[in-house]
């Protein structure tokens, strides 16, 4: 329950911090965004990972004023990096309820003036567990403002295909528990394949996530993936490394 109490007034408190990872492009053989994700920086416990905190700020309500900081501070942060590097932003299915997402993501926009194309949303398949049509209203609202919509942890959710059916994700990210087993077991390697082949039939992006070794990254990339992410390029740091994460991988 302290958690809970600080985590009320960490947002007055200027507490939170975003942290970014770099997403490799295969064929362009560069960094071609970054995921934000999001860090409590607490003055007693330091630095708390989203693990300990999102589930309780959704349940108090604050993951819906947390969620607008986040989409503001990345908006705002991406707008100082080279021409063309997208940032994505993690979103919660609770942000989704009476539309507010529409109107945080368009606050966003407008408050940093990032070109929405260089603004990506990771929905996880929770978002569409209910499978009702304001959500994918929401989501169709979400499109026309110009922002790109990824369906993140694939595979890991009850019926993934029906979602990828009911709407046209710009995005597909391979959960990473599939990528860890690639290149050690035999069905972790078909079934990313097959999620690749999806995506190509389906004109929709994929990411592999959690690749930590070269043998991962050369798989994916023979495989026909469109993008990485990983400890092998990078974890998760702070605004000021993103200019040399770039310039690792250029
Ligand atoms: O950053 P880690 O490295 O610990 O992230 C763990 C999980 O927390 C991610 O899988 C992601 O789904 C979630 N997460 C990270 N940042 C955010 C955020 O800004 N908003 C929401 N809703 N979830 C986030
Ligand atoms: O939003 P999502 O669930 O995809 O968040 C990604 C999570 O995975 C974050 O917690 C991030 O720190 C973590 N992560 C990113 N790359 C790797 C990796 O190579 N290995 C492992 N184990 N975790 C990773
Ligand atoms: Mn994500
Ligand atoms: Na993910």
């Amino acid at each position: 329950r302290a958690l809970e109490i600080d985590l009320r007034e960490a947002l007055e408190r200027e507490e939170f911090e975003l942290h970014y990872q770099p997403i490799y492009d295969f064929r362009g053989r560069r960094i071609g965004g970054f995921e934000a994700l999001v860090r409590w920086r607490h003055p007693v416990r330091g630095l708390v990972p989203p693990a300990e905190f999102i589930a309780v700020a959704e349940e108090i309500g604050l993951i819906v004023p947390l969620g607008a900081w986040c989409l503001t501070t990345a908006c705002t942060e991406a707008m100082r990096w080279p021409d063309g590097i997208k940032v994505a932003v993690n979103v919660s299915a609770v942000q989704f309820r009476d539309e507010i997402i529409v109107e945080s993501v368009r606050a966003a926009l407008a408050k940093s003036r990032l070109p929405p194309g260089r603004l990506e949303l990771e929905i996880t398949e929770s978002v569409l567990l209910k499978d009702n049509l304001a959500t994918l209203a929401t989501l169709y609202a979400l499109r026309r403002l110009g922002v790109r919509i990824a369906m993140d942890d694939f595979g890991t959710g009850y019926s993934s295909l029906s979602y990828l059916r009911s709407f046209p994700f710009d995005k597909i990210k391979i959960d990473q528990s599939f990528v860890r087993d690639i290149t050690s077991k035999t069905d972790s390697g078909l079934i990313v394949r097959a999620v690749i082949g999806l995506g190509l039939s389906l004109g929709m992006r994929t990411t592999g996530e959690g690749i930590e070794t070269q043998e991962q990254f050369d798989r994916l990339r023979c495989e026909g993936c469109d993008e990485g992410q990983g400890y092998f390029f990078a974890k998760p740091g702070p605004a000021r490394d993103v200019p040399r994460m770039i310039e690792r991988w250029s």
